[in-house]
């Protein structure tokens, strides 16, 4: 590690505090161009901490910049892995109000359900499948505390990868019934389709995803628990959104899932 305790601290206090104000900033590499991964997933780990102390639950994971699509958006090469606390959780058709967010937009996923521990390193789409409930449509709210999302990837890591707010609902489905690579998804914003895709836009199998956020936790002596919620990724860009948009994410043979902004 590059950054000491003090400056880790500090960092997770100026992030979270963009969060929790709604201002957006810099992005820290700019005053600390010497920070390693270890600083930035130690900073993600102490905003964590001050959630939960404060009494916060941690819900879920996410893998995060997992698609092609969402790569050439940010002008990154690879996965980041992030985490949802409870006040994050929108119902199934809910509000989400953008004055607490800073400019959020949408991301159609496919979240996943663990029934068993996963536990890198080594695991992969079958150890994932073995692994998993059941998968069902979520829609990602991210919210970059970086100025016009222009960050790079440790900046984006301890920005907890720009979580804010997600959705799932629909029919859960058996992975054993359906094929995550060909399974189609539709996201409309206020009636209109805006974005389509298909699984395999995520690493080529959307469970390729939670095989990465396995064998990460992994190599930090963690693991991913049974009945864990997890957005694998968005599957086409992030799409911007304001108060009274309507969003709805349908996904072959899962139906669908929306959120109200306003
Ligand atoms: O969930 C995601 O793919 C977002 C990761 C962070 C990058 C961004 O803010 O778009
Ligand atoms: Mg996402």
């Amino acid at each position: 590690m590059k950054l000491d305790t003090q400056t880790i601290h500090a960092l997770a206090d100026r992030l979270e505090n963009c969060q929790l104000q709604q201002q957006d900033t810099t992005k820290i590499t700019d005053d600390h161009p010497d920070m390693d991964w270890d600083d930035a997933y130690a900073i993600q780990d102490e905003i964590r901490r001050r959630k939960v102390a404060r009494g916060l639950r941690v819900i879920g994971l996410k893998s995060g910049l997992t698609s092609h699509a969402k790569m050439k958006q940010m002008g990154v090469n690879s996965p980041v892995f992030g985490f949802m606390t409870d006040d994050y959780a929108v119902p199934d058709g809910g509000e989400c109000k953008v004055s607490e967010l800073i400019h959020p937009k949408v991301e159609p996923e496919i979240a996943f359900v663990t029934k068993t521990e996963l536990r890198g390193p080594g695991c992969h789409i079958g150890t994932v499948l073995a692994a998993t409930d059941f998968v069902l449509p979520g829609i990602e709210v991210i919210d970059s505390r970086y100025r016009d999302f222009k960050f790079d990837l440790k900046s984006v890591v301890a920005d907890n990868t720009s979580a804010a707010r997600f959705v799932v609902g629909g029919q859960p489905m058996n992975v054993s019934d359906c094929d995550l690579r060909t399974v189609g998804v539709v996201m409309e914003k206020n009636g209109v389709p805006v974005a389509f895709g298909a699984g395999a836009a995520v690493l080529g199998h959307p469970a390729a995803a939670i095989a990465a956020l396995a064998n990460h936790l992994g190599a930090r002596g963690e693991c991913i628990p049974a009945g864990t919620l997890i957005l694998s990724g968005g599957i086409t860009e992030a799409v911007a959104v304001q108060a009274g948009d309507n969003i709805t994410l349908r996904v072959q043979g899962m139906g669908s899932t929306s959120i109200r902004f306003v």
